[in-house]
């Protein structure tokens, strides 16, 4: 079987289990803070992940956010990048709007990408020049659009951080309306059907962006980082996700003038997991 088929089912049949075991007893932990939780479904699904794929490609490298890989530093050779829930807190509070996301990089070059929404049981994947699709139904490339007629997808917390905020806040003054939803990988999964003309967060982890990079560079869409850079597969960055116009306008106009502060931040990135 291709690496693509064989992900594809992987994913899906990890989103059934995720089904099949979320009626059990939850057993939640806090990992960095009282905010940040972990469930036992989210190990025992990066287990059954892990396992699956090292039996399969024993040469594979696999980066997890709940504990594989954390050391990985180079991107050469096949990398799966996966978050075997994304949206923890959805999870765990609505027991729905969360995702399973994989992302497949050859050579640090995107290949295919797997965004899972468990509960309404829809595929997002895509593959390297072939399209993107939503079940298997292709999605239609993006249109330009400008943030005065635009949705923004933003989780407000950033929006009560004074440094932050001061410089997020103009982006959600001068557009439509704001929207958040709890899940990164959905959250690109939007930007790419175009329900939200962009997406932008301060600090997420490869396994958050991964999987949908490549569905949202299918249809045209662009994902960097607060500076305009190539986000990276072993390290945390900030994301912004929009179409082509809006996402130069986001840089151009908005984040730009911060140049200073958001270098340093950067560089803090640089030098953590
Ligand atoms: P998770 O559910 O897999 O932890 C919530 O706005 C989104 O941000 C989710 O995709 C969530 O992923 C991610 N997220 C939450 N806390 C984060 C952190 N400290 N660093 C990076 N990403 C985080
Ligand atoms: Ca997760």
């Amino acid at each position: 079987m291709y690496l693509y088929d064989y992900a594809k089912s992987l994913v899906l049949e990890a989103g059934n289990n995720i089904r099949k075991w979320m009626h059990e007893d939850l057993n939640i932990e806090e990992k960095s803070n009282p905010n940040d939780l972990v469930t036992n479904v989210d190990k025992a699904i990066e287990e059954f992940l892990v396992n699956q794929i090292k039996e399969t490609y024993p040469n594979h490298v696999i980066i997890g956010e709940e504990g594989h890989g954390h050391h990985v530093d180079s991107s050469e050779g096949i990398v799966w990048v996966i978050d075997p829930i994304d949206g923890t807190l959805n999870f765990i509070h609505q027991r729905e709007h969360f995702a399973v996301s994989v992302g497949i990089f050859k050579d640090g070059q995107p290949y295919a990408g797997f965004v899972y929404d468990v509960m309404r049981d829809v595929l997002y994947h895509a593959r390297s020049g072939q399209g993107a699709y939503q079940n298997e139904v292709l999605i239609p490339k993006l249109e330009d659009t400008s943030v005065a007629k635009s949705i923004i997808g933003m989780n407000p917390n950033w929006l009560t951080k004074p440094k932050l905020g001061m410089m997020l806040h103009p982006i959600i003054n001068d557009s439509r309306s704001a929207r958040a939803y709890g899940s990164a990988a959905l959250e690109i999964v939007y930007v790419a059907l175009g329900q939200l003309a962009a997406y932008l967060t301060p600090r997420l982890q490869p396994w958050d962006y991964a999987g949908g990079l490549i569905i949202l560079k299918e249809v045209g869409g662009e994902i960097t980082n607060f500076l305009g850079e190539t986000l990276s597969i072993t390290h945390p960055n900030s994301v912004v996700v929009g179409n082509k116009g809006i996402h130069q306008e986001i840089l151009e106009q908005y984040l730009k003038p911060h140049h200073e502060f958001l270098t340093e931040l950067h560089d803090h990135f640089k030098n953590s997991k």
